[in-house]
Protein backbone atom coordinates (compact mmCIF):
# COMPACT_ATOMS: atom_id res chain seq x y z
CA UNK A 1 0.00 0.00 0.00
CA UNK A 2 1.25 3.61 -0.85
CA UNK A 3 1.49 5.77 2.21
CA UNK A 4 0.22 9.82 2.00
CA UNK A 5 0.75 12.44 4.33
CA UNK A 6 -1.27 15.91 4.42
CA UNK A 7 0.74 18.65 5.61
CA UNK A 8 -1.22 21.34 7.51
CA UNK A 9 0.84 24.35 8.19
CA UNK A 10 -1.19 26.69 11.23
CA UNK A 11 -0.78 29.67 12.72
CA UNK A 12 -3.51 30.13 15.19
CA UNK A 13 -6.31 27.92 14.29
CA UNK A 14 -7.50 26.97 16.95
CA UNK A 15 -11.31 27.37 16.19
CA UNK A 16 -10.43 24.61 13.10
CA UNK A 17 -7.55 22.22 14.00
CA UNK A 18 -9.25 19.56 15.88
CA UNK A 19 -12.46 19.81 13.14
CA UNK A 20 -9.95 19.71 10.09
CA UNK A 21 -7.80 16.50 11.43
CA UNK A 22 -10.63 14.61 12.24
CA UNK A 23 -12.54 15.06 8.97
CA UNK A 24 -9.18 13.99 7.33
CA UNK A 25 -9.06 10.74 9.28
CA UNK A 26 -12.90 9.66 8.52
CA UNK A 27 -12.49 10.14 4.70
CA UNK A 28 -12.75 6.29 2.73
CA UNK A 29 -8.91 6.83 1.89
CA UNK A 30 -5.51 6.70 4.58
CA UNK A 31 -3.76 9.63 5.08
CA UNK A 32 -1.44 10.89 7.80
CA UNK A 33 -1.13 14.46 8.94
CA UNK A 34 1.56 16.44 9.79
CA UNK A 35 0.83 20.09 11.54
CA UNK A 36 3.37 22.32 11.14
CA UNK A 37 2.45 24.87 14.02
CA UNK A 38 4.40 28.26 14.13
CA UNK A 39 4.23 28.84 18.10
CA UNK A 40 0.89 29.67 17.43
CA UNK A 41 -0.31 32.03 20.70
CA UNK A 42 -3.73 30.45 20.54
CA UNK A 43 -2.53 27.46 21.75
CA UNK A 44 -3.07 25.41 18.30
CA UNK A 45 -0.04 23.07 19.15
CA UNK A 46 -2.07 21.75 22.67
CA UNK A 47 -4.73 20.63 20.89
CA UNK A 48 -2.54 18.74 18.24
CA UNK A 49 -1.00 17.01 21.14
CA UNK A 50 -4.64 16.15 22.99
CA UNK A 51 -5.78 14.74 20.13
CA UNK A 52 -2.19 12.81 19.42
CA UNK A 53 -3.69 10.63 22.30
CA UNK A 54 -6.08 9.42 20.01
CA UNK A 55 -4.55 8.66 16.99
CA UNK A 56 -0.77 8.28 18.18
CA UNK A 57 -0.05 6.63 14.84
CA UNK A 58 -0.80 9.36 12.34
CA UNK A 59 -1.26 12.16 13.85
CA UNK A 60 2.36 13.97 14.06
CA UNK A 61 3.49 17.84 14.93
CA UNK A 62 5.98 19.90 14.14
CA UNK A 63 6.57 22.57 16.75
CA UNK A 64 8.82 25.43 15.52
CA UNK A 65 9.87 28.08 17.51
CA UNK A 66 8.69 31.58 15.27
CA UNK A 67 6.36 32.50 12.38
CA UNK A 68 8.28 32.67 9.59
CA UNK A 69 5.54 32.52 6.66
CA UNK A 70 4.00 29.83 4.79
CA UNK A 71 6.85 28.60 2.80
CA UNK A 72 9.44 27.88 5.53
CA UNK A 73 6.57 25.69 7.46
CA UNK A 74 6.35 23.53 4.22
CA UNK A 75 10.03 22.99 3.83
CA UNK A 76 10.00 22.00 7.10
CA UNK A 77 7.33 19.56 6.70
CA UNK A 78 8.83 18.23 3.30
CA UNK A 79 11.96 17.50 4.92
CA UNK A 80 10.26 15.85 7.48
CA UNK A 81 8.05 13.70 5.18
CA UNK A 82 11.06 12.59 3.29
CA UNK A 83 12.71 11.23 6.64
CA UNK A 84 9.53 9.16 6.56
CA UNK A 85 8.23 6.05 3.49
CA UNK A 86 5.42 8.88 2.26
CA UNK A 87 4.44 8.00 -1.61
CA UNK A 88 2.57 11.08 -1.68
CA UNK A 89 2.75 14.56 0.30
CA UNK A 90 -0.37 17.31 0.03
CA UNK A 91 -0.73 20.43 0.95
CA UNK A 92 -3.56 21.83 2.09
CA UNK A 93 -5.08 25.03 4.95
CA UNK A 94 -6.57 24.33 7.92
CA UNK A 95 -9.42 26.69 7.55
CA UNK A 96 -11.65 24.31 5.46
CA UNK A 97 -11.08 26.79 2.11
CA UNK A 98 -9.25 23.63 0.88
CA UNK A 99 -12.26 20.73 0.68
CA UNK A 100 -10.58 17.74 2.57
CA UNK A 101 -12.75 15.29 0.30
CA UNK A 102 -11.29 16.39 -2.67
CA UNK A 103 -7.56 14.93 -1.22
CA UNK A 104 -9.34 11.87 -2.47
CA UNK A 105 -9.22 12.72 -5.99
CA UNK A 106 -5.82 14.22 -5.70
CA UNK A 107 -4.12 11.39 -4.39
CA UNK A 108 -5.75 9.31 -7.17
CA UNK A 109 -4.56 11.34 -9.98
CA UNK A 110 -1.15 10.87 -9.08
CA UNK A 111 -1.81 6.98 -8.31
CA UNK A 112 -3.09 6.40 -11.77
CA UNK A 113 0.48 8.74 -12.91
CA UNK A 114 -1.40 11.08 -14.58
CA UNK A 115 0.81 13.54 -12.90
CA UNK A 116 3.36 13.98 -11.01
CA UNK A 117 1.88 17.16 -8.91
CA UNK A 118 -1.36 17.41 -8.77
CA UNK A 119 -3.20 20.96 -7.84
CA UNK A 120 -7.06 21.58 -6.30
CA UNK A 121 -7.39 24.46 -9.00
CA UNK A 122 -9.80 27.20 -8.59
CA UNK A 123 -9.72 28.59 -12.01
CA UNK A 124 -10.26 25.51 -14.91
CA UNK A 125 -13.02 25.48 -16.90
CA UNK A 126 -13.27 28.78 -17.76
CA UNK A 127 -14.77 29.75 -14.30
CA UNK A 128 -13.74 30.94 -10.91
CA UNK A 129 -14.69 28.85 -8.22
CA UNK A 130 -14.37 30.80 -4.91
CA UNK A 131 -17.40 31.27 -2.81
CA UNK A 132 -17.48 34.29 -0.21
CA UNK A 133 -14.59 35.81 -1.49
CA UNK A 134 -15.29 40.10 -1.82
CA UNK A 135 -14.57 41.40 -5.48
CA UNK A 136 -11.26 42.69 -4.39
CA UNK A 137 -9.64 39.27 -3.33
CA UNK A 138 -11.37 37.73 -6.27
CA UNK A 139 -9.76 40.01 -8.97
CA UNK A 140 -6.37 39.75 -6.97
CA UNK A 141 -6.22 36.26 -7.34
CA UNK A 142 -7.38 35.65 -10.67
CA UNK A 143 -5.73 39.00 -12.34
CA UNK A 144 -2.47 36.91 -10.47
CA UNK A 145 -3.08 33.61 -11.99
CA UNK A 146 -3.18 35.28 -15.47
CA UNK A 147 0.47 37.82 -14.78
CA UNK A 148 2.24 34.44 -13.53
CA UNK A 149 1.06 32.54 -16.73
CA UNK A 150 1.84 35.62 -18.96
CA UNK A 151 5.59 35.98 -17.47
CA UNK A 152 6.41 32.18 -16.96
CA UNK A 153 4.23 30.61 -19.74
CA UNK A 154 3.91 27.57 -17.24
CA UNK A 155 0.98 25.29 -18.03
CA UNK A 156 -1.42 25.48 -14.76
CA UNK A 157 -3.80 27.96 -14.29
CA UNK A 158 -3.97 28.34 -10.69
CA UNK A 159 -0.23 29.16 -9.91
CA UNK A 160 -0.96 30.43 -6.47
CA UNK A 161 -3.28 27.65 -5.04
CA UNK A 162 -2.10 25.96 -1.99
CA UNK A 163 -4.32 22.73 -2.19
CA UNK A 164 -1.42 20.37 -3.92
CA UNK A 165 -0.34 16.84 -4.10
CA UNK A 166 3.02 16.00 -4.75
CA UNK A 167 4.94 12.16 -5.64
CA UNK A 168 8.10 11.96 -3.55
CA UNK A 169 10.20 12.04 -6.44
CA UNK A 170 8.85 15.67 -6.99
CA UNK A 171 10.58 16.73 -3.62
CA UNK A 172 13.30 15.30 -3.64
CA UNK A 173 14.24 16.64 -6.84
CA UNK A 174 14.56 20.19 -4.91
CA UNK A 175 17.41 21.93 -3.17
CA UNK A 176 14.60 23.79 -0.34
CA UNK A 177 17.54 25.88 0.69
CA UNK A 178 16.90 27.70 -2.88
CA UNK A 179 13.63 28.52 -2.32
CA UNK A 180 13.03 32.08 -2.24
CA UNK A 181 9.46 32.84 -1.24
CA UNK A 182 7.58 33.14 1.97
CA UNK A 183 3.87 33.61 0.98
CA UNK A 184 1.89 32.93 -2.38
CA UNK A 185 4.95 33.47 -4.30
CA UNK A 186 6.16 30.18 -2.38
CA UNK A 187 3.44 28.38 -4.30
CA UNK A 188 4.23 29.71 -7.60
CA UNK A 189 7.69 29.24 -6.94
CA UNK A 190 7.40 25.48 -6.16
CA UNK A 191 4.71 24.32 -9.26
CA UNK A 192 7.00 27.01 -12.10
CA UNK A 193 10.67 24.85 -10.40
CA UNK A 194 8.76 21.72 -10.63
CA UNK A 195 7.66 22.52 -14.57
CA UNK A 196 11.49 23.33 -15.64
CA UNK A 197 12.39 20.37 -13.78
CA UNK A 198 10.14 18.43 -15.94
CA UNK A 199 7.79 17.24 -14.24
CA UNK A 200 3.74 16.78 -14.82
CA UNK A 201 1.09 18.93 -13.44
CA UNK A 202 -2.61 18.13 -13.60
CA UNK A 203 -5.43 20.39 -12.50
CA UNK A 204 -8.59 19.43 -10.40
CA UNK A 205 -11.62 21.39 -10.21
CA UNK A 206 -12.35 22.42 -6.42
CA UNK A 207 -14.53 24.89 -5.16
CA UNK A 208 -12.62 27.09 -2.53
CA UNK A 209 -14.38 28.44 -0.15
CA UNK A 210 -13.51 31.14 2.57
CA UNK A 211 -12.59 30.71 5.62
CA UNK A 212 -15.86 31.01 7.90
CA UNK A 213 -13.73 30.60 11.45
CA UNK A 214 -10.27 32.20 12.26
CA UNK A 215 -8.28 35.16 10.89
CA UNK A 216 -6.65 35.84 7.78
CA UNK A 217 -3.15 36.24 7.66
CA UNK A 218 -3.01 37.61 4.42
CA UNK A 219 -1.35 41.43 4.21
CA UNK A 220 0.62 43.24 1.46
CA UNK A 221 3.90 42.16 1.69
CA UNK A 222 2.77 38.75 0.57
CA UNK A 223 1.28 40.45 -2.52
CA UNK A 224 4.15 42.60 -3.51
CA UNK A 225 6.67 39.86 -2.66
CA UNK A 226 4.74 37.59 -5.45
CA UNK A 227 4.61 40.45 -7.95
CA UNK A 228 8.07 41.22 -8.22
CA UNK A 229 9.11 37.26 -7.08
CA UNK A 230 7.61 36.11 -10.21
CA UNK A 231 9.71 38.55 -12.66
CA UNK A 232 12.91 37.76 -10.43
CA UNK A 233 12.15 34.00 -10.99
CA UNK A 234 11.63 33.92 -14.64
CA UNK A 235 14.61 36.15 -14.82
CA UNK A 236 17.03 33.93 -12.72
CA UNK A 237 15.26 30.82 -14.52
CA UNK A 238 16.79 31.91 -17.83
CA UNK A 239 20.38 31.89 -16.55
CA UNK A 240 19.78 28.20 -15.06
CA UNK A 241 20.01 28.92 -11.45
CA UNK A 242 16.98 27.21 -10.44
N1 LIG B 1 3.06 27.41 10.34
C1 LIG B 1 2.55 28.50 9.75
N2 LIG B 1 1.33 28.45 9.21
C2 LIG B 1 0.83 29.58 8.62
C3 LIG B 1 1.55 30.79 8.58
N3 LIG B 1 0.79 31.71 7.92
C4 LIG B 1 -0.35 31.08 7.58
N4 LIG B 1 -0.34 29.80 8.01
C5 LIG B 1 -1.37 28.75 7.81
O1 LIG B 1 -1.45 28.55 6.41
C6 LIG B 1 -2.77 28.30 6.00
C7 LIG B 1 -3.22 29.39 5.02
O2 LIG B 1 -3.26 30.65 5.69
P1 LIG B 1 -4.55 31.62 5.64
O3 LIG B 1 -4.48 32.61 6.72
O4 LIG B 1 -5.79 30.80 5.55
O5 LIG B 1 -4.24 32.37 4.34
P2 LIG B 1 -5.22 32.61 3.20
O6 LIG B 1 -5.97 31.36 2.86
O7 LIG B 1 -4.41 33.26 2.15
O8 LIG B 1 -6.15 33.71 3.80
P3 LIG B 1 -7.58 33.57 4.49
O9 LIG B 1 -8.16 32.26 4.16
O10 LIG B 1 -8.31 34.73 3.99
O11 LIG B 1 -7.34 33.65 5.95
C8 LIG B 1 -3.61 28.25 7.27
O12 LIG B 1 -3.70 26.92 7.70
C9 LIG B 1 -2.77 29.10 8.24
O13 LIG B 1 -2.98 28.76 9.59
C10 LIG B 1 2.86 30.81 9.18
O14 LIG B 1 3.57 31.81 9.20
N5 LIG B 1 3.30 29.65 9.75
MG1 LIG C 1 -7.25 30.52 4.12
Amino acid sequence: MSKALVIIPTYNEKENIEEIIRYVFDLTRDFDILIVDDNSPDGTAKIVEKLQESFPENLHLLNRKNKEGLGKAYIAGFEWALQGDYDYVFEMDADFSHPPQKLIDLLESLEKNKADISVGSRYIGGKINVVDWDLYRIMLSYFASIYVRMITHIPVKDTTAGFVGYKKEVLQAFDFSKIEFVGYAFQIEMKFKAWKKGFKIIEIPIVFTDRTKGKSKMHGGIISEAIWGVLKMKWKSVFHRL
